[in-house]
């Protein structure tokens, strides 16, 4: 059944992208890595959709295609050693943490060469070395964690962020309400970055909030909050490092709801008869790669040779991040129960 509960672009709080001049000060080489970032996650996950389908990437797999702006923006804001919790749908922000991309394809095969080991998969990709903490099934579930790490700098004097990302949907659950409470109770260096994509799962934002406005839902915990265009990935990265700047220098707990879209479904097993083709085909129309490319066209800064090679460059790197895939080895059953249960006459560590 089709809803009528969507967001169009139109209702969207924000101008289009390809409405907004580009700051005089971008630097052309800053632009490209941003375009550059976004076309590596898209491809990334397009080749990923045809290893799906020959099953050599079994289980979940939650697609990033349309949001690609909010997690190369964000991401570009951070220093290297600040953390990072995501969730499922989490490919792109962990490519943009530095876990190569052969870790990452490893990983959703399964394999033991995997940033996880293999035993996580799509949804569990984890780097302690990159600081990315996960990956977490759990809507929510990466919430809490993150209060925890920013706690622990904050005790031992450190002033970096840690950043949690999380869905529209995590604003409805407990532990977005006990961790924003926390967090600006103890004035804790936290970023709460929200994609809001107006859908947990099949079910549409004005159908799960009371309060569709989720930044005013922030704001109650006494901590600042706006929205942003999440298509825009100069609004975001803008936006993003501001906010940063303001935690690290003591300012408390942040929120940035990034409004933005996916153009798939939830996930690969989902069917996606909730909402209009129209209203997915008109988002389409806002494709944070292509109206960002084309304002870099306009302003003279990107070529054909430009695209042709970004393009060239995030093939090889896929390609060779399948081929390392291919190659790793799937864990021998008699490893089944290794870290999952401690054997017999052994302390738990
Ligand atoms: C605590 C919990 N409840 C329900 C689910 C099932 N579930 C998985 S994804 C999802 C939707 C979450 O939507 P949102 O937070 O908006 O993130 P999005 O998938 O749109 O990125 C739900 C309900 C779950 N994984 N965890
Ligand atoms: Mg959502």
């Amino acid at each position: 059944m089709p809803s009528q509960t969507g967001p169009s672009p139109e209702e969207f709080v924000h101008p289009p992208a390809d409405a907004q001049p580009l700051p005089p000060a971008l630097a052309r080489e800053e632009a490209l890595g941003l375009l550059r970032d976004m076309v590596r996650i898209r491809r990334m996950e397009e080749r990923a959709i045809e290893l799906y389908s020959a099953t050599k990437i079994r289980g979940f797999l939650h697609l990033y295609i349309g949001e690609e702006a909010v997690g190369v923006g964000c991401m570009h804001a951070l220093a290297e050693d600040e953390a990072v919790v995501a969730t499922y749908r989490e490919h792109g922000h962990a490519l943009m943490r530095g876990i190569s991309a052969r870790a990452i394809m490893a990983e959703m095969f399964g394999k033991q060469e995997g940033c996880s080991r293999g035993r996580g998969g799509s949804m569990h990709l984890f780097d302690v070395s990159r600081r990315f903490y996960g990956g977490n099934a759990i809507v929510a579930g990466g919430l809490p964690i993150a209060v925890g790490l920013a706690l622990a700098d904050k005790l031992q004097g450190r002033e970096r962020a840690t950043v949690c990302i999380f869905g529209d949907g995590a604003v409805a659950e407990g532990e977005f309400h006990e961790s924003a409470n926390l967090a600006a109770l103890w004035h804790l260096p936290v970023l709460f970055f929200c994609e809001n994509n107006f859908y947990a799962m099949g079910t549409a934002l004005r159908r799960h909030e009371s309060q569709p406005d989720l930044a005013a839902k922030a704001r109650s915990y006494g901590m600042p909050a706006e929205a942003v265009n999440g298509m825009d990935v100069l609004a975001v990265a803008e936006a993003a490092r501001r906010s940063a700047a303001f935690v690290r220098e003591g300012g408390g707990p942040c929120f940035l709801e990034f409004q933005t879209y996916r153009f798939r479904a939830h996930s690969m097993y989902d069917p996606d008869l909730y909402r209009d083709k129209a209203e997915v085909e008109e988002w389409r129309g806002h494709d944070p790669i292509d109206t960002f490319s084309a304002r870099l066209r306009k302003a003279g800064m990107l070529e054909d040779a430009d695209v042709a090679r970004i393009e060239a460059d995030a093939k090889a790197e896929i390609d060779d991040a399948v081929a390392f895939a291919e190659a790793g080895t799937l864990e021998p059953l008699e490893h089944l129960l290794v870290d999952v249960t401690t054997p017999a006459g052994q302390e738990a560590p």
